[in-house]
């Protein structure tokens, strides 16, 4: 196996970050209909609405909905008569890519400096650095353009106190949030991109953002016998923001990453893994809310405690719920996939576990991998 065991990054020198970041800011998602999205992340992930912009408030060409949970926030906007580039562009978005993410956007120390340093390294600037300002303070704001038509908004919200950002209002969640809370951060977040372009992607986190490449990654030949695709993860010195970066591989069957491409119609945002506290409790909550996550054959479970030993949930527990689990070095962690959470066999989710291991679950991709052929097969795309 071309795949290592250690999850420290490869920097040698960490004293001196070139791009200091503090943490993922937003994903923010281009939909059809983002009242209705708000509602489906606040009835079936258990998300609080906490800040609304729309025509009530003075924006009458686009409407958007802040969500959070903990320190995870998803941004869910849709158009309602596009006038602005910015307008246009959502309305493009949606009607090419369907729904999906059009920016995964960073919170920086100092967005001006980070813009600077990712132009000067090489990224092709989107929104040169602007201030807005209302009441509650100033945010300083930039863009960058990463693979797709995705972007990375550099964020400074440290002189800011207000819900999201100025032109947003306070809002109230819109149902009562579960009583125990679903997850509470982003743990990564995923692109696909373009076969035989992985190593751009990666080199360009490398140069742009001075990001490391994590010692877990799917190589050539898993890639060939099963995964059907390559990956590479690249993070922050903190290890706080990370994104693995997919590319097809030619294998036996038509890659899941194929069919994302050719569905999403390019690359984009794969899936967002969520960290939660209790994944069972979390799994439950969802499942009896209707989301649909991944199966897992019995036989995964047959065999699953004899090489990843003792976790906090029994096995049979883990069977019933169709969890993984993987175990490295460093600990282990327990994860779930949903299924594609719209008609596009596109975005997904995932919920992650950790106790310790800072890996992305390299003993559960020849699970995960069929489990996700078997949906293909499903949708005729195999
Ligand atoms: O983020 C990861 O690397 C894991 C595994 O299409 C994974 O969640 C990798 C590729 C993929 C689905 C999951
Ligand atoms: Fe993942």
């Amino acid at each position: 196996m071309t795949q290592t065991t250690q999850h420290t990054p490869d920097t040698t020198a960490r004293q001196a970050d070139p791009f200091p970041v503090k943490g993922m800011d937003a994903v923010v998602f281009a939909v059809g209909n983002a009242k209705q999205a708000a509602h489906y992340y606040s009835t079936a992930f258990g998300m609080r609405l906490v800040a609304y912009s729309g025509p009530e408030n003075g924006s009458r060409e686009t409407a958007a909905y802040v969500l959070e949970n903990g320190s995870a926030r998803f941004v869910f906007t849709s158009v309602i008569k596009p006038s602005s580039t910015w307008g246009h562009f959502l309305a493009q978005h949606v009607a090419e890519h369907g729904d999906g993410v059009v920016d995964l956007a960073i919170e920086v120390p100092d967005a001006r400096r980070a813009f600077a340093y990712a132009v000067e390294h090489g990224a092709r600037p989107v929104t040169e650095p602007y201030e807005m300002k209302d009441e509650h303070g100033t945010v300083v704001l930039a863009a960058i353009a990463t693979y797709g038509e995705t972007r990375h908004t550099l964020v400074d919200r440290s002189g800011y106190d207000g819900p999201y950002l100025p032109g947003y209002t306070a809002a109230e969640p819109l149902v009562e949030p579960p009583a125990q809370r679903t997850f509470q951060a982003v743990d990564h977040c995923v692109g696909n991109v373009e076969l035989g372009r992985m190593n751009e992607w990666v080199e360009f986190y490398n140069k742009v953002m001075g990001f490391t490449n994590m010692k877990e990654f799917v190589g050539d030949d898993i890639a060939t016998e099963y995964s059907a695709l390559m990956s590479k993860v690249v993070a922050d010195g903190t290890l706080k923001v990370k994104f693995p970066i997919n590319e097809p591989a030619i294998a036996k069957k038509k890659s899941q990453i194929d069919e994302y491409l050719e569905f999403y119609g390019g690359a984009g945002v794969q899936h967002i893994a969520l960290n939660t506290n209790d994944i069972v409790q979390t799994v439950r909550t969802m499942r009896a809310a209707g989301v649909a996550f991944l199966d897992t054959p019995d036989s995964y479970y047959d065999t699953l405690g004899e090489w990843v030993g003792d976790t906090r949930v029994p096995v049979e527990t883990l069977r019933e719920l169709k969890i993984l689990a993987d175990r490295d070095e460093d600990g282990y962690l327990l994860q779930i996939f949903t299924k594609p959470v719209q008609d596009r066999p596109t975005v997904f989710f995932e919920l992650i576990e950790r106790h310790g291991s800072m890996g992305f679950g390299k003993g559960n991709f020849k699970a995960l991998f069929e489990a996700i052929e078997r949906e293909q097969e499903k949708r005729g795309n195999l």
